[in-house]
């Protein structure tokens, strides 16, 4: 595609003229903000369980068809506490292709992550991969459903029985998700979802834990509040891990709009399918299961694509298009988990070569369009392909 538009990183205007974040934030009609807050300000009670968040953990395990929904602060507190319930010491085999939260979860837990190998295709952890890790400190094994897509649940479930281990998943991304028909939320022992302001369920901060097991709940309940109502259960530690009734509120709002916000992303997802099918050296990760489409997720071959993932972001940051180069470098890279010994080859490659692109509600499919287009003038930009450490380092 010859094009008449100098690039930004040459010189030219930015594709788009304000910012577009790699995320933006689904938000409901304000009047409906409005009158579910004269709600909360009329009952004067905003922490400890109010009828919102009542409501909400209600609504939350209805909807997501499993037994129990606990909601919490945020996602990485749901996760916190999830792995602090195991209350065991030991080794806890997870990917490192993950948010960091996953993985500082563990630690606060005073459990010690074991990093693993992902597929390159799925981009998660296997049974066979976890199994080569399993010694005689492993204690359980934490999947992340990255990208709303489902981490293996069945053959981590058999390798986890035959074994003694515990199973717990990282769904932060899945909300709305399905494996097999099912929803995320009933697999493994626990699932800790995510309801920040940048995921497709905005509870302005928020999560859940969600799980069919009734003690697990009842320590879950426990876990997450001092307040003197609660159960008594015996439980390791207790935090303030309480959500607020404002963060109920928009999440709930949230919850209602769900479906149609899935709907959007997946129109947009599937313009960008068709946009960047058309550029060799880019591809679009799939949707095979029922997703909810909020991750523009896309890999680079340089040598097809002829730029190198680095100079793809940087060159989009400069037309005002942002993207994240999730999840380099890897948490394994990270000085207080690195090891020498250890090697992770799917996970390198892929921390070099994944980026995110903009998704939400805030764009239009014509703007989808122009950030494929733009992608196509980068690449077709000879004079920056040529010398493009001088234009954008
Ligand atoms: N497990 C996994 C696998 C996760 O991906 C995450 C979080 C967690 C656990 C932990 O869940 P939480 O504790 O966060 O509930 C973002 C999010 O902060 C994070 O929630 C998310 N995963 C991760 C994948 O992405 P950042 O630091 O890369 O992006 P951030 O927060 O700067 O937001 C991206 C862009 O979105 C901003 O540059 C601007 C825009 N934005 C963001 C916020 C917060 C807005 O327009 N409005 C906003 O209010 O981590």
């Amino acid at each position: 595609m010859n094009s008449e538009r100098k690039i930004a990183a040459l010189g030219g205007a930015p594709a788009f003229q304000s910012p577009l974040h790699v995320a933006q934030v689904n938000l409901p009609a304000w009047e409906k903000v409005e009158e579910m807050f004269k709600g909360v300000f009329g009952r004067h009670y905003f922490a400890n369980h109010g009828p919102l968040v009542t409501e909400l953990d209600r609504v939350l395990s209805e909807t997501l068809q499993v037994e129990h929904a606990i909601s919490v602060t945020n996602g990485t507190m749901a996760l916190m506490l999830l792995a602090r319930s195991l209350d065991l010491p030991g080794e806890v085999i997870v990917p490192s292709f993950t948010f960091p939260a996953t993985i500082q979860a563990l630690t606060w837990a005073g459990l010690d992550p074991v990093f693993c190998d992902i597929d390159s295709e799925s981009h998660t952890i296997t049974a066979e991969l976890v199994e080569q890790k399993i010694t005689n400190r492993t204690v359980a094994v934490m999947g992340v459903h990255l990208w709303g897509r489902a981490c293996e649940p069945e053959s981590l479930t058999m390798l986890c029985e035959n074994y003694g281990l515990k199973l717990i998943f990282d769904a932060a991304h899945g909300i709305g998700c399905k494996h097999k028909g099912r929803f995320f939320g009933g697999f493994g022992s626990g699932e800790a979802f995510s309801f920040h302001a940048t995921k497709v369920l905005n509870g302005a901060e928020g999560g859940c834990i969600t799980t069919n097991d009734a003690d697990l709940a009842d320590r879950l309940m426990t876990m997450r509040n001092f307040h003197p109502s609660e159960t008594y259960t015996n439980v390791p530690l207790r935090f303030n891990a309480k959500m607020s009734e404002a963060q109920a509120a928009m999440t709930l709002l949230s919850l209602k709009e769900l479906k149609y916000n899935i709907a959007a992303n997946k129109g947009r997802y599937q313009a960008y399918m068709k946009g960047l099918a058309e550029i060799p050296g880019l591809s679009c990760i799939e949707y095979i299961e029922e997703n909810n489409y909020q991750y523009i997720v896309v890999e680079v071959d340089d040598e097809i694509f002829g730029l190198s993932r680095d100079d793809l972001v940087d060159a989009l940051k400069l037309e005002n298009i942002l993207c994240r180069k999730h999840f380099y470098p890897g948490v394994h890279n990270w000085p207080k988990y690195k090891l020498e010994s250890l090697f992770l080859g799917n996970t390198e490659v892929l921390c070099k070569k994944i980026m995110q692109l903009p998704n939400g509600q805030a764009m239009s499919i014509n703007d989808v369009n122009k950030i494929c287009k733009t992608i196509f003038e980068i690449r077709d930009s000879r004079e920056f392909v040529e010398l493009k450490d001088e234009f954008i380092r």
